[in-house]
């Protein structure tokens, strides 16, 4: 029975020491891999077109971006048609915020907006679906929205 008993011990210490070789091959591998620094750096920093009328729309869109999970920061530009967002990448991508933000009634450069969203926008929200977006600012985009009250 002794013997028994010895021979799995030797056998258990064998095995132990086989793994724990593995186990080293496995951490010098790992070691060169970067991955520990990629994961200090998950914020991540977008802008892309955003059609809207007024400071109106600009609550409606900064609101519907910061409502996803992640998202940190959105500022839309009235005169540029422009939004910009930081947003934690592990926690969500830019095609949320894109999809997040046509769900309210807005077209951005990878989104078509949702169209009963955007008929329950107030008039002075309902802006043109032809609209440039992205503008580099100095436009005079707001021309026909002023007459068309
Ligand atoms: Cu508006």
């Amino acid at each position: 029975m002794k013997k028994v008993i010895l021979s799995v011990a030797v056998i258990a210490a064998m095995g132990l020491t086989s793994c724990k070789e593995n186990a080293n091959q496995e951490t010098e591998v790992m070691t060169e891999a970067p991955t520990e620094m990629s994961n200090d750096i998950a914020m991540a920093d977008v802008s892309f077109g955003v059609r809207g009328n007024c400071g109106m729309c600009k609550t409606t869109i900064e609101k519907a971006a910061n409502a996803v999970e992640g998202v940190s920061m959105a500022n839309w530009d009235v005169d540029k048609k422009k939004i910009d967002v930081a947003f934690d990448d592990t926690k969500t991508d830019e095609m949320a915020i894109h999809n997040a933000i046509a769900a309210s009634g807005y077209d951005t450069e990878k989104a078509t907006r949702n169209l009963e969203a955007y008929e329950n926008l107030p008039g002075c929200c309902k802006y043109d679906h032809e609209m440039m977006m992205n503008q580099s600012g100095d436009v005079k985009a707001d021309d026909h929205s002023e007459s068309d009250m």
